[in-house]
């Protein structure tokens, strides 16, 4: 465990846990790098050690490009230099968050609602790194009970969000519409525009690869956060150390 960062106290938060994977990951980053900035809690740590690095002149020449508004807004705090995927569309390496992890190192991401352009920069890396806490690891994905999201367009998205759910009638999947907040009932409205409908799985949904080519094929569906053999290395922060899995 990184020496010197976080204090001796026996049991570590969360967020703590985050910030070992964080700091961890950011020893991939090297000057020169064009680098994707993934969204959430956990990344928030990267970007902001990345800013040190930058400050105290220990990194050189990055160029972040960032996968929501929020990390963006966060990038430009700090002074990570900021482009886009139009003018670079080969990344060096991205550092990201995922809500599941399964053993093959599927992911299921999107649960803050950036999947579709983590998904466009994630894919445009050589190198893409997930920094998780233990909670996120799971035998299987959509097995944490959580929600599967998936970015729809606004357009009739109840029936979209019904198709979605008579697909998996056989997992017992529930479909239901992200809100902002519990009790205001307004959707969330992605960065994007779009809306985000949750899937919720009773059972295993099985072929991964299936499961995704037959959301992509539902009308009204933009993109789905199963992200799958996509990540080449796997930060786990645990209370006893971190482990480090890759592809
Ligand atoms: C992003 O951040 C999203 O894909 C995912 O929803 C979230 C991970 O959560 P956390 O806030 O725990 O880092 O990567």
């Amino acid at each position: 465990m990184e020496a010197g960062i976080f204090n001796s106290s026996s049991i570590l938060t969360q967020d703590e846990l985050k910030k070992i994977a964080a700091y961890k990951a950011v020893e991939h980053v090297e000057s020169g790098m064009i680098l994707g900035l993934g969204s959430g809690s956990t990344v928030k740590h990267a970007v902001d050690r990345i800013g040190e690095l930058l400050q105290m002149g220990k990194l050189k020449n990055i160029i972040g490009i960032t996968t929501s508004e929020n990390t963006h807004q966060r990038a430009m705090s700090v002074g990570i230099p900021l482009s886009d995927l139009d003018s670079h569309p080969v990344l060096d390496l991205a550092i990201d968050g995922a809500d599941e992890v399964d053993p093959h190192l599927n992911l299921v991401k999107g649960r803050c609602g950036s999947l579709l352009r983590e998904k466009m920069v994630e894919g445009a890396c050589r190198k893409f790194v997930v920094i998780v806490d233990e909670s996120k690891l799971v035998d299987h994905l959509g097995g944490s009970g959580l929600a599967m999201p998936v970015e729809v367009v606004p357009f009739c998205w109840k029936f979209t969000a019904k198709t979605l759910q008579d697909l998996f009638s056989e997992a017992g999947c529930v479909a239901k519409l992200k809100t902002c907040e519990e009790e205001s009932g307004e959707p969330f409205v992605t960065d994007n525009g779009n809306y985000i409908v949750d899937l919720y799985f009773k059972k295993d949904i099985g072929d991964l690869r299936a499961a995704s080519e037959a959301i992509l094929q539902v009308a009204g569906v933009v993109e789905h956060g199963m992200f799958l053999n996509m990540a080449t290395t796997v930060i786990v922060a645990r209370e006893l150390g971190i482990t480090v899995k890759n592809k």
